[in-house]
């Protein structure tokens, strides 16, 4: 009863939606992963990025997991004195490709490669698939790792940054296709740490959407060179708006407040609102959430159970 009551949460929400990484109602222009050589103030503090798929076991197709601009070069990413850096990405699958603890921290330590290598490429400044893309693939979904509590399979997908100073902008697709963006009906992606490059436009505001589960009393985000750009807010059905302690450059911010019983099972919308003047430009921050066991809550790229919205009966109620 409670796994399929968690199976349907997870999976109905999403059914016909499609799966760019980051997602439209995210708002983030690129994924971002800096060769190892940069000074962390250029906003990625640990030169290496992890991504989960999850393929619903209904689904037996295969799948490609594509990257647009996986070069370092040319046109999309960040140029530090001449263009000298190498990505290595890698994608994994089998027995504990995410269960094992290592992968679902925030940094790449200990076997954070855990599973089976399904396949691994190098790229650095490369015409042929700059503003353009690449596909790794096909993979057979029972490739990846069953996980019950999510009625389907995983895969993960590691960019580390390996020489070189400059930075990585990307993004996915999980695909059906080699060659197109053909979503893959009730897949969705996750992260426990996003690192990401901001809108230059100060009008824009991107969303990250962690999933609070049951046993969630307290939690506390933290972000890290957000240059002092603006607000970061937190929306849920019962916090109209409340802000975050944000960072400057360079530096770690934690804000840690208190779950209420009606966020549980929700998503939260963490807003990440430019300032106006002056605009901050080539923006690039690290964001993560954990709970009180300390464990990091997942961001799923389609939020489960929706976008959500303040509900204003609730929030009434909060007001002591
Ligand atoms: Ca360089
Ligand atoms: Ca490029
Ligand atoms: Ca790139
Ligand atoms: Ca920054």
């Amino acid at each position: 009863m409670k796994v399929a009551a968690i199976f349907s949460l997870l999976l109905l929400p999403l059914i016909g939606q499609a799966q760019p990484v980051p997602a439209g109602d995210e708002n983030i222009p690129y994924l971002m992963t800096f060769g190892p050589s940069a000074e962390t103030s250029w906003g990625d503090d640990d030169y290496s990025q992890t991504f989960f798929f999850l393929i619903p076991e209904t689904f037996k197709e295969p799948i490609f997991i594509r990257v647009f601009d996986p070069d370092v070069g040319g046109a999309v990413d960040e140029q530090n004195g001449e263009f000298d850096t190498r990505m290595v990405y890698s994608v994994y699958g089998g027995k504990e490709c995410y269960t094992n603890r290592d992968a679902q921290e925030t940094d790449p330590k200990g076997n954070y490669k855990s599973g089976v290598q399904l396949a691994s490429k190098a790229f650095a400044e490369n015409p042929r698939y700059d503003n353009n893309w690449y596909a790794f693939g096909p993979f057979n979904p029972t490739e990846g790792e069953y996980v019950s509590k999510f009625g389907g399979y995983i895969f993960k997908i590691i960019v580390d940054g390996v020489a070189g100073n400059d930075g990585n902008l990307y993004r996915y697709f999980l695909s059906t296709r080699f060659d197109d963006n053909k979503p893959v009906e009730g897949g969705n992606a996750f992260a426990f740490e996003y690192s990401f490059r901001m809108h230059d436009n100060p009008n824009e505001v991107s969303h990250i959407y962690p999933y609070v589960d049951d046993r969630t009393l307290t939690v506390k985000l933290s972000n890290f060179d957000w240059d002092s750009d603006g607000f970061i807010r937190t929306v849920s059905v019962a916090r109209r708006g409340q802000m975050s302690t944000i960072s400057g450059d360079d530096r770690w911010m934690e804000d840690e407040f208190k779950i209420f019983d009606e966020e549980k099972n929700t998503s939260l919308d963490i807003q990440f609102i430019k300032k106006k003047t002056p605009p901050v430009r080539n923006n690039n921050v690290v964001v993560n959430v954990r709970n009180q066991y300390n464990e990091l809550l997942p961001f799923y790229v389609i939020p489960i159970g929706g976008v959500p919205k303040y509900k204003y009966n609730i929030g009434v109620k909060r007001v002591e």
